[in-house]
Protein backbone atom coordinates (compact mmCIF):
# COMPACT_ATOMS: atom_id res chain seq x y z
CA UNK A 1 0.00 0.00 0.00
CA UNK A 2 2.88 2.44 1.11
CA UNK A 3 4.30 1.34 -2.18
CA UNK A 4 1.78 2.37 -4.15
CA UNK A 5 0.79 5.66 -2.73
CA UNK A 6 4.23 6.51 -3.00
CA UNK A 7 4.57 5.50 -6.70
CA UNK A 8 1.64 7.97 -7.05
CA UNK A 9 3.01 10.78 -5.39
CA UNK A 10 6.13 10.04 -7.81
CA UNK A 11 3.96 9.86 -11.01
CA UNK A 12 2.23 12.94 -10.10
CA UNK A 13 5.31 15.03 -9.79
CA UNK A 14 6.62 13.27 -13.11
CA UNK A 15 4.00 14.29 -14.63
CA UNK A 16 3.79 18.45 -13.57
CA UNK A 17 7.65 18.29 -13.89
CA UNK A 18 7.23 17.46 -17.65
CA UNK A 19 3.80 19.83 -18.22
CA UNK A 20 5.58 22.44 -16.47
CA UNK A 21 7.86 22.57 -19.21
CA UNK A 22 5.42 23.73 -21.52
CA UNK A 23 5.81 27.44 -22.95
CA UNK A 24 2.00 28.52 -22.50
CA UNK A 25 2.10 27.03 -18.55
CA UNK A 26 0.69 29.65 -16.41
CA UNK A 27 3.09 31.81 -14.31
CA UNK A 28 3.11 31.82 -10.30
CA UNK A 29 2.48 35.18 -10.27
CA UNK A 30 -1.05 35.20 -10.32
CA UNK A 31 -2.77 34.97 -7.41
CA UNK A 32 -3.24 31.46 -6.18
CA UNK A 33 -6.72 30.58 -7.53
CA UNK A 34 -8.80 27.25 -7.55
CA UNK A 35 -8.40 24.91 -10.86
CA UNK A 36 -9.97 26.65 -13.34
CA UNK A 37 -13.03 24.71 -13.91
CA UNK A 38 -13.64 22.46 -17.15
CA UNK A 39 -15.93 24.95 -19.36
CA UNK A 40 -18.43 27.97 -18.40
CA UNK A 41 -21.76 26.34 -17.10
CA UNK A 42 -23.94 29.12 -18.81
CA UNK A 43 -22.59 27.29 -22.26
CA UNK A 44 -23.96 24.28 -20.95
CA UNK A 45 -26.47 21.97 -23.09
CA UNK A 46 -28.02 17.94 -22.45
CA UNK A 47 -28.40 14.95 -24.03
CA UNK A 48 -31.46 13.19 -22.89
CA UNK A 49 -33.61 9.95 -24.27
CA UNK A 50 -35.19 6.76 -23.90
CA UNK A 51 -34.08 2.79 -24.35
CA UNK A 52 -36.30 0.32 -26.33
CA UNK A 53 -36.32 -3.10 -26.91
CA UNK A 54 -37.38 -4.08 -29.93
CA UNK A 55 -39.29 -7.30 -29.78
CA UNK A 56 -40.60 -8.80 -26.03
CA UNK A 57 -39.08 -8.37 -22.60
CA UNK A 58 -37.69 -11.65 -21.51
CA UNK A 59 -39.45 -12.65 -18.36
CA UNK A 60 -38.05 -12.23 -15.28
CA UNK A 61 -36.63 -15.17 -13.46
CA UNK A 62 -37.23 -16.24 -9.86
CA UNK A 63 -34.46 -15.86 -7.41
CA UNK A 64 -34.01 -19.06 -5.98
CA UNK A 65 -33.46 -17.78 -2.15
CA UNK A 66 -33.87 -21.36 -0.29
CA UNK A 67 -30.40 -21.42 0.18
CA UNK A 68 -30.46 -19.06 3.18
CA UNK A 69 -33.89 -18.73 5.07
CA UNK A 70 -32.61 -15.34 6.17
CA UNK A 71 -33.54 -13.86 2.56
CA UNK A 72 -36.57 -16.04 1.89
CA UNK A 73 -37.86 -14.07 5.06
CA UNK A 74 -36.18 -10.53 4.05
CA UNK A 75 -36.80 -10.41 0.83
CA UNK A 76 -39.94 -8.43 -0.30
CA UNK A 77 -38.63 -8.89 -4.13
CA UNK A 78 -37.71 -12.55 -5.94
CA UNK A 79 -37.68 -11.42 -9.17
CA UNK A 80 -34.04 -10.96 -11.41
CA UNK A 81 -33.65 -7.30 -12.56
CA UNK A 82 -31.85 -8.48 -15.69
CA UNK A 83 -34.54 -7.13 -17.75
CA UNK A 84 -37.35 -4.55 -16.56
CA UNK A 85 -39.43 -1.91 -18.18
CA UNK A 86 -42.25 -1.37 -19.85
CA UNK A 87 -44.03 -1.09 -23.00
CA UNK A 88 -41.18 -1.88 -25.55
CA UNK A 89 -38.96 0.44 -22.69
CA UNK A 90 -35.75 -1.01 -21.02
CA UNK A 91 -34.33 0.25 -17.21
CA UNK A 92 -31.07 -0.98 -15.93
CA UNK A 93 -29.33 0.51 -18.97
CA UNK A 94 -26.11 2.63 -18.10
CA UNK A 95 -25.62 5.40 -20.44
CA UNK A 96 -23.31 7.57 -20.32
CA UNK A 97 -20.79 9.81 -22.28
CA UNK A 98 -17.93 7.62 -23.71
CA UNK A 99 -16.09 9.83 -25.86
CA UNK A 100 -16.01 14.12 -26.09
CA UNK A 101 -14.45 14.50 -22.96
CA UNK A 102 -10.73 14.00 -23.39
CA UNK A 103 -8.60 16.67 -22.09
CA UNK A 104 -11.33 18.18 -20.02
CA UNK A 105 -11.12 17.43 -15.97
CA UNK A 106 -14.65 17.92 -13.73
CA UNK A 107 -15.00 17.94 -9.99
CA UNK A 108 -15.36 15.06 -8.45
CA UNK A 109 -19.06 14.98 -6.68
CA UNK A 110 -19.08 14.57 -3.17
CA UNK A 111 -22.51 12.97 -2.92
CA UNK A 112 -22.16 9.67 -1.56
CA UNK A 113 -23.61 6.95 -3.41
CA UNK A 114 -25.44 4.18 -1.68
CA UNK A 115 -25.98 0.43 -2.58
CA UNK A 116 -27.80 -1.22 0.02
CA UNK A 117 -28.14 -5.09 0.08
CA UNK A 118 -31.61 -5.35 1.44
CA UNK A 119 -33.41 -8.67 0.71
CA UNK A 120 -30.37 -10.38 -0.27
CA UNK A 121 -30.56 -8.08 -3.47
CA UNK A 122 -28.42 -5.03 -4.65
CA UNK A 123 -30.02 -1.75 -4.60
CA UNK A 124 -29.82 -0.28 -7.09
CA UNK A 125 -28.62 -2.87 -9.82
CA UNK A 126 -27.12 -0.57 -12.07
CA UNK A 127 -25.17 2.39 -10.46
CA UNK A 128 -22.60 4.91 -11.55
CA UNK A 129 -19.95 7.29 -9.96
CA UNK A 130 -17.19 9.40 -10.45
CA UNK A 131 -13.20 7.95 -9.86
CA UNK A 132 -12.40 8.91 -6.32
CA UNK A 133 -16.59 9.44 -5.45
CA UNK A 134 -17.39 7.60 -2.03
CA UNK A 135 -19.08 4.00 -2.76
CA UNK A 136 -20.92 3.56 0.89
CA UNK A 137 -21.86 -0.12 1.26
CA UNK A 138 -24.69 -0.82 3.49
CA UNK A 139 -26.03 -4.45 4.85
CA UNK A 140 -29.32 -3.84 5.65
CA UNK A 141 -30.32 -7.65 6.13
CA UNK A 142 -29.82 -9.97 9.27
CA UNK A 143 -27.40 -12.27 7.66
CA UNK A 144 -24.23 -12.22 5.99
CA UNK A 145 -23.24 -10.62 2.87
CA UNK A 146 -20.04 -10.48 1.44
CA UNK A 147 -18.89 -7.77 -1.29
CA UNK A 148 -16.81 -8.71 -3.96
CA UNK A 149 -15.92 -6.29 -6.74
CA UNK A 150 -13.91 -8.23 -9.42
CA UNK A 151 -12.84 -4.70 -11.48
CA UNK A 152 -10.53 -4.85 -14.63
CA UNK A 153 -9.18 -1.68 -14.16
CA UNK A 154 -9.04 -1.33 -10.03
CA UNK A 155 -8.43 -3.08 -7.13
CA UNK A 156 -10.56 -6.21 -6.77
CA UNK A 157 -11.98 -6.03 -3.11
CA UNK A 158 -14.02 -8.91 -1.21
CA UNK A 159 -15.37 -7.47 1.94
CA UNK A 160 -17.90 -9.79 4.74
CA UNK A 161 -20.44 -7.74 6.04
CA UNK A 162 -21.37 -10.76 8.77
CA UNK A 163 -23.99 -8.01 10.98
CA UNK A 164 -27.20 -6.03 9.78
CA UNK A 165 -26.39 -2.66 10.09
CA UNK A 166 -22.65 -2.90 9.03
CA UNK A 167 -21.01 -0.42 6.13
CA UNK A 168 -18.28 0.59 5.04
CA UNK A 169 -17.25 3.06 2.05
CA UNK A 170 -15.13 2.22 -1.44
CA UNK A 171 -13.47 4.81 -3.82
CA UNK A 172 -12.05 3.78 -7.28
CA UNK A 173 -9.48 5.06 -8.60
CA UNK A 174 -9.50 4.39 -12.45
CA UNK A 175 -12.55 4.42 -15.06
CA UNK A 176 -14.05 1.48 -15.59
CA UNK A 177 -17.29 0.35 -17.41
CA UNK A 178 -18.60 -1.35 -15.74
CA UNK A 179 -16.99 -2.96 -12.53
CA UNK A 180 -19.46 -6.09 -11.38
CA UNK A 181 -20.07 -6.51 -7.88
CA UNK A 182 -21.28 -10.20 -6.49
CA UNK A 183 -21.94 -12.00 -3.31
CA UNK A 184 -20.19 -15.14 -2.64
CA UNK A 185 -22.61 -16.75 -0.20
CA UNK A 186 -25.98 -15.53 -2.25
CA UNK A 187 -25.33 -16.19 -6.06
CA UNK A 188 -28.02 -14.91 -7.75
CA UNK A 189 -27.06 -11.07 -5.93
CA UNK A 190 -25.40 -8.96 -8.26
CA UNK A 191 -24.85 -5.62 -9.83
CA UNK A 192 -22.81 -3.59 -11.72
CA UNK A 193 -21.02 -0.09 -11.15
CA UNK A 194 -20.08 2.09 -13.51
CA UNK A 195 -16.44 4.43 -12.91
CA UNK A 196 -16.04 7.64 -14.68
CA UNK A 197 -14.04 10.63 -14.53
CA UNK A 198 -16.64 12.94 -15.54
CA UNK A 199 -20.28 13.15 -14.12
CA UNK A 200 -22.21 12.64 -17.55
CA UNK A 201 -24.05 9.72 -16.98
CA UNK A 202 -27.75 7.91 -16.05
CA UNK A 203 -29.50 4.91 -15.86
CA UNK A 204 -32.55 4.09 -17.26
CA UNK A 205 -35.88 3.56 -15.29
CA UNK A 206 -38.33 1.24 -16.29
CA UNK A 207 -39.89 3.98 -18.57
CA UNK A 208 -36.26 3.66 -20.16
CA UNK A 209 -35.87 7.09 -19.63
CA UNK A 210 -32.24 8.84 -19.24
CA UNK A 211 -31.03 12.84 -18.70
CA UNK A 212 -27.39 13.58 -18.89
CA UNK A 213 -27.87 17.35 -17.82
CA UNK A 214 -25.37 20.52 -17.91
CA UNK A 215 -22.36 19.04 -20.71
CA UNK A 216 -20.16 21.11 -21.85
CA UNK A 217 -21.10 21.81 -25.71
CA UNK A 218 -19.30 19.67 -27.93
CA UNK A 219 -19.40 16.43 -30.20
CA UNK A 220 -20.06 13.31 -27.91
CA UNK A 221 -19.86 9.36 -28.37
CA UNK A 222 -23.06 8.56 -26.09
CA UNK A 223 -22.90 4.53 -24.99
CA UNK A 224 -25.85 2.73 -23.62
CA UNK A 225 -24.62 -0.34 -21.46
CA UNK A 226 -27.04 -3.59 -20.82
CA UNK A 227 -25.76 -6.28 -18.47
CA UNK A 228 -26.84 -9.32 -20.86
CA UNK A 229 -27.71 -7.16 -24.18
CA UNK A 230 -24.57 -5.41 -24.69
CA UNK A 231 -23.84 -2.31 -25.70
CA UNK A 232 -24.49 0.06 -28.38
CA UNK A 233 -23.20 4.12 -29.34
CA UNK A 234 -24.72 6.74 -30.84
CA UNK A 235 -22.72 9.99 -31.59
CA UNK A 236 -24.85 13.65 -30.52
CA UNK A 237 -23.71 17.52 -30.72
CA UNK A 238 -24.36 19.31 -27.37
CA UNK A 239 -25.29 22.79 -28.26
CA UNK A 240 -25.34 25.67 -25.41
CA UNK A 241 -29.29 25.84 -24.02
CA UNK A 242 -30.32 22.40 -26.03
CA UNK A 243 -31.19 19.20 -25.04
CA UNK A 244 -30.21 17.04 -27.96
CA UNK A 245 -32.52 13.99 -27.87
CA UNK A 246 -30.70 10.43 -28.67
CA UNK A 247 -32.43 6.94 -28.51
CA UNK A 248 -31.40 3.65 -28.20
CA UNK A 249 -32.76 0.23 -29.21
CA UNK A 250 -31.93 -3.20 -28.25
CA UNK A 251 -32.75 -6.40 -29.74
CA UNK A 252 -34.59 -8.91 -27.70
CA UNK A 253 -32.73 -12.31 -27.04
CU1 LIG B 1 -25.25 -12.03 0.07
Amino acid sequence: MHHRKLWTVLSVLVMAAACGGGGDAPTSSAPAAPAAPAFDPTTAGNVSGMVMIDGELPAAEELMMASDPACVEAATETMSNTFVGSDGHLGNVFVYVKEGLEGQSFPTSSDVITLNQEGCRYTPHVLGLQVGQTLKIINSDATLHNIHATPAANEEFNMGQPIQGMEFERTFNAAEVMVPFKCDVHGWMNAYVGVLDHPYFGVTGTDGMFDISTLPPGDYVIEAWHEALGTQTQNVTVATGQTAEVSFTFTAP
